[in-house]
């Protein structure tokens, strides 16, 4: 028997692998992303990154329907975006089996927003499966593929940020090879114009009753008898840490979240004197037991916001009288780090966009990507963001809704073909002013340097077309398309001054690839100490390798500043901004050579 040590990610790939997965698709978005990244080291899955989780889903459904088995993967606002294509599959329902995997994220480590996706799961009338480890998670793909098969659904698997990104060790099994099923017409199951879905709403109803006389049985629905004086009923990582906490406890551990297990939780209430629900986020279960009239406690004693750890659930039993040791202090908590606010990397092109737009005063509708960052100090040139997508819009009906001043969109590439381009569509037929700039580093970056549309690499990095963000722009029908280097800072506040006053839809291209994905050829900047007085100028850009000398003024008494070579990547925004000139362009430079050619 062979075992590994996987994070919940990796062992949904493997689980995927085993489990006969022939086609898988996702959009990158944290805690999901590693999912596809492992997916594509197994030359037997067809594997991409598409262009949303929308997308994504339709793929996998597409290939399910065709007979072959298929898996999409998204985090949880993704599910979001992918909703409508949830809500007709659960009607059409599938043919060879389909799994979707959404990663929810307590706790907010990487997202705009807490939401406990097992109300997908009743929403859209589909069953979900959670694991509460890695070797559970790559069970639970083969699982929900079987059951996707036997009850002709769509099946969900819901992971949180830990079982995702934790390691534990798995069990290693061979891919299973599964015929593929033949694809036969038929509109009346596959067609969902009203006549149709009508027909199949009833289906949709029936099927839920015979999935939740399933979960009766379902091995994963766990019985743990311990002692009878408390029973908790809980599911996925807080299961691990109710464990820790309640070690003595009788358990009801449910691993199939959708439909509930009614029969099973009334016998296991009946046999214990006091039932508590242990779950992150909503009372998901705690309602749902209570609706059976069922006495039940949960959110009177855990939190309903943020993520479950074992101290907070140790803290809040504790408080609750359910045991009597509070949390162990640790020999230093979290809180007692120095905080270190996410910052934009040294010589990121974001960086030069933001400092211009903030010098031309206007209000920044931004967009989900690493230029979220532009909202932090000290530039702190940031309006609104929403979710992805959101910042075209959002311009748009500021400038409609009579806004007193001037505004821009900034949207990433990635994220301008994830659901951008409908909105400046929009914006184009409707012929609102408004100045859309779309900062091009030729990557997904905030997601760890994905490729996209606008990079043509591909999730195994062959095969792909990039697809030319300026020419999109210029078909949809914007008039007014100026594409620049963010790093030519004049250039590109011109265009974004021509930009803001023309009178009708227009585009600033801002091209800098990522540093991560083209290597920066200029050499680093030097603080000229005679020339520094300590200003601190340089520091309102933000960047990461200007630091504080300790060397000091000599009048002022103030720091000089100081340009940590090992971090600067040389593309001299901080020679623009010293009004001085005490910074100057490393000896070494040799190159100018645009980094967006030096890509192509
Ligand atoms: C619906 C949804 N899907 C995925 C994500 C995760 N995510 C955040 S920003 C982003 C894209 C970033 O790429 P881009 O717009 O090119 O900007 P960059 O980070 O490269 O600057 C992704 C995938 C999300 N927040 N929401």
């Amino acid at each position: 028997m062979t075992e590994a040590i996987l994070s919940g990610n990796e062992a949904i790939a493997r689980g995927a692998w085993e489990a006969g997965v022939e086609v898988a698709a996702a959009y990158p978005g944290t805690p999901s992303t590693e999912i596809l990244e492992n997916v594509s080291q197994y030359p037997e899955i067809y594997a991409e990154w598409s262009a949303n989780e929308k997308v994504a889903l339709d793929v996998a459904i597409g290939a399910a329907y065709a007979g072959r088995r298929a898996m999409a993967a998204m985090k949880h606002v993704g599910l979001n975006v992918a909703s409508e294509s949830l809500f007709y599959s659960s009607y059409t329902g599938v043919n060879a089996g389909l799994v979707i995997i959404n990663a929810d994220d307590p706790g907010l480590h990487s997202s705009q927003n807490e939401q406990d996706n097992r109300h997908y799961a009743r929403f859209a009338k589909v069953p979900m499966l959670e694991p509460s480890d890695s070797q559970e998670a790559k069970e639970m793909v083969g699982a929900a593929l079987d059951l996707s098969e036997q009850f002709d659904t769509p099946v969900i698997v819901r992971t949180t940020t830990r079982t995702s990104h934790a390691k534990s060790v798995v069990t290693l099994e061979e891919r299973r090879v599964y015929e593929k099923r033949p694809y036969e017409k038929n509109p009346r199951k596959y067609v969902m114009i009203p006549g149709f879905a009508r027909q199949r709403h009833p289906v949709v109803e029936e099927r839920m009753l015979r999935l939740a006389e399933y979960a009766e049985s379902c091995p994963y629905n766990r019985v743990e008898m311990g002692d009878t004086a408390l029973g908790i009923v809980t599911c996925g990582p807080s299961y691990q840490y109710a464990r820790e906490v309640f070690p003595q406890a009788s358990f009801l551990k449910l691993g199939m979240v959708w439909p509930l297990p009614e029969k099973l939780l009334r016998d296991f209430a009946a046999k214990v004197e006091r039932l508590i629900v242990v779950e992150e986020l909503d009372p998901f279960f705690e309602e749902h037991i209570r609706a059976l009239g069922i006495p039940v406690e949960g959110k009177s004693i855990f939190p309903l916001v943020g993520e479950f750890t074992p101290d907070v659930v140790r803290q809040a039993a504790y408080v609750a009288g359910l045991i009597q040791e509070p949390p162990v202090p640790r020999a230093f908590d979290k809180g007692d780090l120095p905080m270190r606010p996410p910052v934009l990397c040294a010589g990121c092109g974001h960086r030069d966009v933001f400092w211009s737009l903030r010098k031309l005063k206007v209000a920044v509708n931004s967009d989900i990507g690493c230029y979220a960052l532009g909202v932090m100090p000290p530039i702190g040139a940031t309006d609104t963001i929403g979710c992805m997508g959101a910042s075209i819009g959002v311009a748009t009906g500021m400038r409609r809704g009579g806004l007193e001043k001037d505004n821009v969109a900034v949207i990433g590439d990635s994220t301008f073909f994830h659901a951008g381009l409908p909105a400046l569509a929009s914006a184009v037929y409707n012929q609102t002013p408004i100045t859309v700039v779309i900062v091009d580093n030729r990557t997904t970056g905030m997601t760890g340097h994905q490729g996209n549309p606008g990079s043509g690499l591909t999730l195994r990095g062959e095969g792909g077309q990039r697809i030319d963000i300026e020419a999109v722009v210029r078909a949809i029908g914007v008039d007014h398309v100026r594409t620049v280097h963010s790093n030519q800072r004049s250039e590109l506040e011109q265009a974004l001054r021509e930009a803001i006053k023309h009178d009708a839809p227009s585009v600033v291209i801002a091209e800098t690839p990522c540093i991560f994905v083209s290597a920066h050829l200029r050499e680093p900047y030097v603080v000229v100490e005679e020339d520094c007085n300590g200003c601190t100028l340089c520091m309102r850009i933000g960047c990461p390798a200007i630091l504080k000398s300790e060397k000091l003024d000599e009048k002022s008494g103030r720091p000089l500043a100081f340009i940590d070579a090992t971090a600067c990547t040389g593309c001299g925004l901080c020679f623009d901004v010293c009004a001085r000139q005490a910074i100057l362009e490393g000896a070494l430079k040799t190159d100018t050579t645009s980094s967006v050619e030096a890509m192509a």
